[in-house]
């Protein structure tokens, strides 16, 4: 019966085990994963937009080389991320619908703008730095699909980073002009980039049951401040500030204190109130539309060749 069913799946998860597809598990489990597993794809996608606005006026055939393959590496990590959601029954179909519609989120951060070629340093540094301090904890996660797709994610991600960190360095020993572009951006990208990691615990209304579940394996909080430990020796190097003057050593704690974060900004980047949140949707609803003879050639090819296999 399900009370033999519920105790394998307890065993397993007391042990360390992975949840595999075929696996009994309980139904919440299951919508915790396609919610967070979803958020994430789409936001693999969503996030191609503010970096490909760049690709055409990438300062050399160099950068553009690079920053097209970073933009191919998001979508295939979306691919990764829509497969493993497709493991525990939510069709790619259904998860595209409720993306274009509104009713899944993706990441605040994409709901910002990338004003200057300097940006695209600062979200390799930082928002690619903050992805993989989320991300290469679920490599442990206890469902299998998921925590194998964050294994090949999260080492595309560390080149991000390095890719990132590289062309901030580059501005910021350049001229006066590109050092102050890229003291701009990095001004603009660390406060949302504290926020990607989630609400502070104590409004995280998911942390503990998914923590329980060993689908997280540490808090927001927890994972921001790692973040923030990272993050001020690298600004140190590139010789450019954190926008926070509260940010300073705390020999107790072992660890960086650092300033308030203003959540009604968050939560009206998540009420679709972030300066780009329109734009984001419309491109990828008009993007999706555009697609549609793409995927019907596909269907008909599959088929067509299913039809000759038959024969
Ligand atoms: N934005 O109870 P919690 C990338 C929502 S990296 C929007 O703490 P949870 C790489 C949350 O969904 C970015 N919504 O939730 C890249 C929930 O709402 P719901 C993607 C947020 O799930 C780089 C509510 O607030 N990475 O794309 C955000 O336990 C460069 C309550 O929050 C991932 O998705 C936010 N920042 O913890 C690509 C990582 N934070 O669903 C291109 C996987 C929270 O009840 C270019 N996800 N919310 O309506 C996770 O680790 C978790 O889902 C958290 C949130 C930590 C994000």
């Amino acid at each position: 019966g399900p009370g033999a069913h519920e105790e394998a799946f307890d065993a397993a998860i007391a042990a360390d085990e992975r949840i595999e597809p075929r696996d009994w598990m309980p139904d919440a489990y299951r919508a915790t994963l396609v919610r967070q597993i979803a958020q994430h794809a789409h936001s693999e996608i969503i996030g191609m937009q503010p970096e490909a606005n760049w690709i055409t006026r990438a300062p050399s055939l160099r950068r553009k080389a690079i920053l097209m393959a970073k933009v191919q590496d998001e979508a295939g990590h979306g691919l990764y991320l829509y497969s493993a959601a497709e493991t525990l029954g939510a069709s790619r179909d259904e998860l595209l619908d409720k993306l274009h519609s509104g009713r899944q989120k993706y990441s605040s951060i994409f709901n910002y703008p990338t004003l200057t070629w300097a940006d695209v340093g600062a979200i390799g540094w930082l928002v690619d730095g903050a992805a993989i301090t989320n991300q290469v904890p679920l490599c442990r996660c206890s469902y299998g699909p998921y925590a194998r797709a964050m294994v090949r994610v999260c080492k595309e991600e560390s080149f991000h980073q390095r890719q990132g960190y590289e062309l901030l360095l580059a501005l910021s020993r350049g001229t006066e002009a590109q050092h102050a572009m890229a003291q701009d951006a990095v001004d603009r990208w660390w406060w949302p980039s504290l926020m990607m990691f989630g609400p502070p615990d104590d409004a995280s209304k998911h942390s503990a049951q998914s923590m329980a579940w060993k689908i997280k394996r540490h808090s927001n909080d927890e994972l921001r401040q790692r973040f923030v430990d990272i993050c001020v020796p690298q600004a140190e190097s590139l010789g450019l500030t954190l926008p926070d003057p509260e940010l300073r050593w705390n020999e107790e704690r072992g660890h960086y204190d650092f300033g308030p974060i203003d959540w009604s900004e968050f939560h009206e980047v998540l009420r679709g109130n972030g300066p780009c949140n329109e734009q984001r949707l419309d491109r990828r609803r008009r993007a999706h539309e555009e697609g549609a003879w793409v995927r019907e050639a596909a269907a008909a090819y599959a088929r067509k060749h299913g039809e000759q296999d038959g024969d």
